[in-house]
């Protein structure tokens, strides 16, 4: 009897400074397996005088009992501690990701254009989009009873101050404060009050180039722009240019590169034309140049202007220009 109690409690003890089931099954198996401490006990019973083998029987009974409740005890204590630790830090988790930007497709477009002007010789000059009317209008030899300085078309701040309908303003600017010769190209945001369709949106961006220097001739113009055409879509590109009115040039003369879908053959893109028009362009009128102080005896220029958003459908083939307004994201991951 003496034995039986000592068994369980060093059982007890043992099972008490287990730190994993591993641990805990070499207990089980050193006091309950087939040679255990407590299973040789009660394999003795039978060889014990008979008046003392039911009171030895209950007691090793007793004891198995309690030594498989504590074992049992101890490991849902293990497990429990085990899932706890893993509340923490799982190592094995993928880690955060987080989203990554990209630049819209109007400023990549912009960069590129930008870039090949740069290349041959175009510096970028900026100016305000809230713009005097002088600027955007007078200084441009847009009459006052120009249809395009009406309130219909132009978004005027205050009296005299609008934003400005076309970059050209900024060139203006430049020229008041610089002499020739001038080699500038101005991209950025332009407004006009058009209702919004698959072609028009009252944001739009234009780049406008202007070249002043003595003895610049039209055919520069044509040269750079069939330059541009080449390397921003190839150098199948053809271009031509046709007669056209501005306030700002003369002579003024829009210009269509041959079309990027069809190569010129013809097809829906093109309209079955060949051509797509790009936009206008011309050689400064001498009234633009009296505004600024140049003397057009001595200087001539040319300039020309492209709508980014008119260049980046081309590229892309996108037909819609809200899109670029929109800022959907599965449109804009595209580019
Ligand atoms: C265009 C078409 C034709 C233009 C004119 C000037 C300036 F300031 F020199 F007079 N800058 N840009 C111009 C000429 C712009 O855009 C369709």
């Amino acid at each position: 009897m003496e034995n039986v109690r000592d068994i369980v409690r060093e059982a007890g003890a043992e099972i008490g400074e287990c730190v994993d089931e591993h641990a805990l099954d070499a207990v089980r198996v050193k006091y309950l397996g087939r040679k255990g401490r407590l299973t040789l006990v009660m394999r003795g019973i039978g060889k014990l005088p008979p008046e003392e083998r039911p009171e030895m029987g209950k007691a090793a009974g007793a004891a198995k009992a309690a030594m498989t409740r504590a074992l049992e005890g101890r490991l849902a204590a293990l497990k429990a501690k085990a899932a706890g630790k893993h509340k923490g830090v799982d190592v094995t988790l993928p880690g955060r990701r987080y989203e990554v930007g990209r630049r819209h497709p109007l400023t990549v477009v912009t960069e590129e254009i930008v870039e090949i002007f740069a290349g041959m010789g175009f510096a970028v000059a900026e100016g305000p989009e809230v713009e005097l009317e002088y600027y955007n209008f007078d200084a441009l030899n847009t009459p006052a009873d120009h249809p395009a300085r009406d309130e219909q078309d132009t978004f005027y701040v205050s009296e005299g101050v609008l934003l400005r309908t076309q970059t050209s303003p900024v060139q203006v600017r430049t020229m008041e404060r610089t002499s020739p010769p001038v080699r500038v190209i101005s991209p950025g945001r332009c407004y006009r009050n058009d209702t919004p369709d698959a072609t028009h949106f009252p944001v739009f961006h234009q780049i406008e180039g202007l070249y002043v220097d003595r003895d610049v001739s039209f055919a520069d113009l044509k040269g750079v722009l069939s330059c541009f055409a080449r390397q921003m879509f190839g150098s199948g590109m053809r271009v031509r240019f046709r007669p056209d009115f501005f306030p700002f040039t003369e002579p003024s003369a829009e210009y269509a590169f041959s079309c990027v879908a069809c190569g010129g053959t013809g097809c829906r893109v093109c309209k079955n034309t060949g051509w797509l028009e790009i936009a206008g362009s011309g050689m400064v009128d001498p009234e633009v140049f009296r505004h600024v102080g140049y003397d057009s005896e001595e200087f001539s220029g040319y300039a020309f202007g492209m709508g980014v958003e008119r260049i980046a459908m081309l590229k892309y083939g996108i037909n819609d220009i809200r899109l670029f307004y929109e800022n959907d994201l599965r449109f804009i991951r595209q580019f």
